[in-house]
């Protein structure tokens, strides 16, 4: 068992990938930026790649509706808002909030969470942090984590649609599939502080930008940059406030002194955008313009409680089951979308040999 995991764990040899990668990088600036705000980009594909992949993702989304994603002029109003509409019944769980589809399942989504270039900074970062044998204050390392080697767990896209203007023409339509991700973060303070997680440790978040989001309202993310540092008081208070409470790993953020200090984050496509988790983000109101793009992935270190999250994942995959991070306890696994296919039959995904060690498929 545990050379099984050994080799889940290093089948992507780092030493190779540090020598290959690390000249080209301004590393110690987007690391720096990191440590001080919680918040970092890194631009690792270039635009054309980004049109291939965005292109890719929208080959996906016809492929699962039966609508070419068509979100431009000389395209009606009328056609966009009716494909918007059913693309985000068919895909979207959160009702299209954010623009986030539950695309889990697909080469093309394997290939980028698989990406050597993106494992060998999420690494970098990881060591140079939560990682780092002298203790980087800000970040406590947990869970006896080992930093040089770990998983990405099966996450969603972003795909938002622009935001259509009401028929009145003054406002735009609240109820419309491209509504923002209002503030949030996506572990519960009290259990974090305690060194304590709900389902998996994912302490730096991550997603690819296809799509550029240089100005504020064009449905790009948002973050309070700093705010890691104070989390411990700022983040007890918030809790112990909120009516709600954790929902999950997840808690809404409405107090007006930590929303304000949440601002535009400047994307371009190709970026890598990661920040610490215990940032405050939401996404943009608006989204003037065209559709937005974007990759979640989530990297998990090597740890105890990972594992054992990748196991269950690997289980419920099994029976045809996702994990929704949304409510309670030990998460919610649902049915997932594209598990029936034509007809109602039942459709498997064949993982390509080589993706699966990082995804830890049959590891555990
Ligand atoms: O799409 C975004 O900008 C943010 C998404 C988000 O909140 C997350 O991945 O946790
Ligand atoms: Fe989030």
């Amino acid at each position: 068992m545990a050379s099984m995991v050994m080799f889940c764990a290093t089948a992507i040899s780092y030493i190779a990938l540090r020598s290959r990668y690390r000249r080209r990088v301004p590393r110690s600036e987007w690391i720096q930026r990191f440590i001080d705000d919680g918040v970092t980009t890194l631009n690792i594909f270039t635009s054309s790649e980004c049109e291939t992949f965005m292109s890719e993702l929208e080959k996906i989304i016809e492929h699962r509706t039966s609508i070419k994603p068509e979100f431009t002029p000389p395209t009606s109003l009328e056609k966009m808002k009716q494909s918007a509409k059913t693309i985000t019944d068919m895909l979207s769980s959160t009702n299209g909030t954010g623009g986030v589809m539950d695309i889990h399942l697909d080469p093309f989504l394997d290939f980028i969470r698989t990406s050597p270039k993106i494992w060998f900074y999420i690494r970098e970062l990881w060591k140079e942090t939560y990682g780092c044998s002298e203790n980087v204050v800000d970040f406590p390392p947990k869970f006896n984590a080992d930093f040089d080697s770990g998983y990405v767990k099966l996450d969603r896209v972003c795909y938002r649609f622009p935001t259509f203007p009401s028929p009145s023409k003054k406002s735009f339509n609240k109820s419309q599939p491209t509504r923002c991700l209002l503030p949030h973060i996506d572990t519960c303070p009290t259990l974090n502080i305690n060194g304590n997680v709900e389902s998996f440790y994912r302490p730096i978040q991550c997603f690819l930008a296809l799509t550029d989001t240089i100005l504020k309202d064009k449905g790009g993310f948002e973050a309070g940059l700093g705010m890691h540092k104070s989390f411990n008081i700022w983040g007890t208070k918030l809790e112990s406030s909120s009516k709600i409470g954790c929902a999950g790993n997840y808690i809404g953020i409405r107090e007006k002194v930590i929303c304000e200090k949440i601002n535009h984050v400047t994307i371009k496509a190709g970026d890598i955008v990661i920040w610490d988790e215990r940032i405050p983000h939401a996404t943009s109101k608006l989204n003037l313009g065209g559709v937005r793009g974007a990759i979640y992935l989530s990297y998990l270190p090597d740890c105890d409680i990972n594992r054992e999250f990748k196991r269950r994942e690997w289980e419920g995959w099994k029976e045809g089951k996702i994990w929704y991070g949304e409510t309670g306890g030990d998460g919610v696994w649902a049915e997932r979308k594209g598990w029936v296919g034509e007809g109602g039959r039942k459709v498997d995904y064949e993982w390509e040999v080589g993706v699966k060690e990082l995804l830890g498929v049959g590891c555990f």
